[in-house]
């Protein structure tokens, strides 16, 4: 099941704070997977001076601005959005390795949640398909794992009541 089935209700953005970095490689599909998270945090409520976009080159580059981003210590969660399409070099796995790791990385050395939406398809075609105007879209799908991480990370430091 993908987090973006309609039954499946967006979490309330509530106060959270998210930062939505962009990567402009390939910035057709791009700007639509931020369309697609736009969508999602605009459903979920989030204020709109709650809600920073900024851009990096490529994929490569995500990691290390979720990082900085987190160290900031300004947001509650942070959407990474990227596509990478399959070439005829190696050059498509290391890309798409060192962002789904240092994705994970940087999330659990700065203790701020990190969405991973970044396509890796094997085709143009296939990317499309994931950029489209609905919930599946990648952009949308990352928004909302990042509203439901946002709510986890404040109940789990919230103290404990008896
Ligand atoms: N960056 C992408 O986001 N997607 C790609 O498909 C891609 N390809 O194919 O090379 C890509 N390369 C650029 C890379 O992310 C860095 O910006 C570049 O290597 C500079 O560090």
């Amino acid at each position: 099941m993908r987090h973006a089935d309609p039954q499946v209700p967006l979490r309330s953005a509530g106060t959270s704070k998210f930062a939505v970095i962009v990567s402009r490689f390939n910035d057709a599909i791009t700007s639509r997977l931020l369309e697609g998270a736009r969508a999602a945090l605009r459903e979920a409520g989030a204020q709109p001076d709650h809600v920073v976009a900024m851009s990096v080159p490529g994929a490569f580059e995500l990691p290390q601005a979720a990082r900085c981003a987190a160290e900031s210590g300004s947001y509650d969660a942070i959407i990474c959005l990227g596509c990478v399409i399959r070439g005829e070099t190696a050059h498509f796995e290391y890309i798409s390795a060192a962002v789904a790791h240092g994705l994970m990385q940087a999330s659990g050395e700065t203790g701020v949640p990190m969405a991973f939406g970044v396509l890796t398809t094997d085709t143009w075609e296939q990317a499309e398909v994931r950029a489209g105007d609905g919930r599946d879209n990648k952009g949308f799908e990352a928004a909302a794992a990042a509203l439901e991480m946002a709510e986890l990370f404040g109940t789990l430091r919230a103290p404990a009541r008896r």
